[in-house]
């Protein structure tokens, strides 16, 4: 009878353990490196622009993805805030040869561009060039 009873409190023990630790155990992930979010309206006209603004964008310091929407020109970075800052990033794409926000592309950048690339061209995205 010892013998059950011992085994009924360690089965008892066991099952109380495991709840507790069930409950003690951490819901969320840890957190990676913050990371923000950052909306820059370009002067980008076509998949070409997309192209070559994300690529200048990867090689930015302290950004994690760079997207841009041909269709609204708009284009979205994910960085990291002790890495870099918001006028970093628009100094980049100004860089690159396109306006950003209310700044104004690099002119010598803006020359490099291909024909269809000029702001003077309405937005034309998917025509595979
Ligand atoms: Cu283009």
């Amino acid at each position: 009878m010892n013998t059950l009873k011992s085994v009924l409190l360690s089965a008892f023990v066991l099952l109380f353990s495991q709840f507790g630790y069930a409950q003690k155990a951490p819901a969320a992930k840890a957190k990676g490196p913050a990371t923000e979010q950052l909306q820059v309206k370009t002067s980008a006209v076509c998949d070409m622009c997309k192209a070559r603004l994300e690529k200048a964008m990867a090689y930015e310091k302290g950004v994690q993805e760079a997207h841009l929407d041909v269709a609204s020109q708009v284009l979205t970075v994910a960085y990291r805030p002790d890495k870099t800052t918001p006028d970093a990033l628009r100094t980049a794409v100004q860089r690159t040869g396109y306006d950003a926000d209310t700044q104004v592309a690099e002119p010598r950048a803006y020359d490099r561009l291909p024909d269809c690339c000029k702001k003077t061209n309405s937005v034309h995205p998917g025509t595979g060039h």
